[in-house]
């Protein structure tokens, strides 16, 4: 089974065979043992201060030290529960508070969730990430959560959900379900985290996190930028990633979707100067890859809007997994064609499920 099929619009990946026979050393060129989580934010807001070209060749070396060179993870998202969240996240057109016109959605049901998934391993996608516009699962919800878990996985894909707060106790719940991936971000440094959100603290994020670490679960743990935060919080948001006690396995970066009717939205709408810039963006990936060397880098929201200029200069920086498909929760992603175009331009190709799991394998021992 290939990565991609017949229906995929991104062509050929190496098959089965062609990466058992291409040797890791061959598709890389030095494997792992290089992760530390004593970074200090003084050493982070020196990588950052680099001349772009420095910092650009130091994240590279890196990335292909770790990873296959030319490769990179395709996940696709559903949004299994949209809208009506109690939680008020500036950024988030799901939240109740904001005004953004969206219509509150109850749970899908699992065999809706289940056709969904089918479609996205046809476009070629070897994660599937189920979404919920949750403060935390509710317990009546397990039961069907649990279940969606079992059937993406059993069609041969790996899970991801993000259904906010998780308890100890749910957290083993989906990891006895055999969950591969639990997202649950940061956001953002600490210091600008209250500014973005009041309903819940930067500390009950990082309790979620230690619950889905103790639990077995790969944590997928990122933020968003381009929130009219300051460089430094882009330090201390990396910062705070990077010395946990082991680093996330998979790292979103996200680059603000404003969404009229949000608070942020609305901001960038009255100050348009406030849009992130490209290379300040390729320079928090470029640190990212750098602060956490074995860790997926995932170039997540914003791709839509984004050059493939500035999307080549991430995946050069180590960007390393993007969001496939016309949508991702609920605004647009920049889809199948215009990516798998991309990956041609680019000689990139899609990695395989199978690929990472021997490197990250590798990188533990
Ligand atoms: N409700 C759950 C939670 O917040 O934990 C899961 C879904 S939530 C939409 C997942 C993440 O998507 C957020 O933590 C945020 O980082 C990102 N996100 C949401 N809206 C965004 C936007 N407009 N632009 C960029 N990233 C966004
Ligand atoms: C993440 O860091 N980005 C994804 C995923 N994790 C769940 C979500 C992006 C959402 C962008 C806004 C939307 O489409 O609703
Ligand atoms: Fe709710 Fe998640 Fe949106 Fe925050 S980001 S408002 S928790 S759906």
């Amino acid at each position: 089974m290939n990565a991609t099929n017949s229906q995929s619009p991104f062509g050929s990946s190496p098959s089965r065979t062609e990466v058992a026979q291409g040797s890791r050393q061959a598709r890389t060129e030095r494997v792992g043992g290089t992760a530390r989580n004593d970074w200090t934010r003084a050493e982070i807001a020196a990588l950052f201060d680099l001349p772009f070209n420095d910092l650009m060749f130091e994240a590279q070396s890196i990335h292909r030290a770790n990873f296959p060179r030319n490769e990179v993870q395709l996940s696709t998202l559903l949004s299994i529960k949209t809208g009506g969240c109690p939680e008020d996240c500036g950024y988030c057109n799901q939240s109740a508070s904001a005004e953004s016109g969206l219509k509150a959605e109850k749970l899908m049901s699992v065999q809706a969730v289940m056709q969904a998934a089918a479609q996205a391993k046809d476009a070629g996608s070897s994660r599937f990430c189920m979404g919920a516009a949750w403060r935390n699962p509710k317990e009546r919800d397990m039961p069907a959560i649990v279940q969606m878990v079992q059937g993406v996985r059993q069609m041969g894909m790996e899970t991801c959900m993000t259904l906010g707060m998780l308890s100890e106790g749910q957290a083993k719940v989906l990891a006895d379900a055999g969950l591969d991936y639990y997202n649950h971000n940061i956001d953002t440094s600490p210091e600008h985290y209250e500014k973005v959100i009041t309903t819940r603290t930067f500390d009950d994020r990082l309790e979620t996190l230690e619950n889905v670490r103790n639990s077995g679960i790969n944590v997928c743990s990122g933020g968003i930028v381009g929130m009219g935060e300051t460089r430094e919080d882009r330090v201390g948001f990396l910062h705070a990633l990077a010395v946990l006690p082991t680093h996330p396995q998979s790292v979103p970066i996200n680059a603000l979707v404003p969404v009229k009717g949000t608070v942020l939205g609305n901001m960038l709408a009255d100050t348009p100067l406030a849009k992130i810039d490209e290379i300040e963006f390729v320079r928090t990936v470029a640190v990212a890859r750098i602060v956490m060397p074995e860790s997926m880098v995932r170039l997540s929201a914003g791709r839509e809007s984004m050059s493939d200029a500035c999307q080549a200069l991430c995946f050069m920086a180590g960007a390393n997994s993007i969001f496939t498909g016309d949508k991702l929760l609920t605004t647009a992603n920049a889809g199948d064609n215009a990516d798998a175009a991309l990956f041609a331009k680019l000689g990139v190709v899609p990695m395989q499920a199978e690929v990472k799991v021997e490197m990250e394998a590798v990188a533990a021992e």
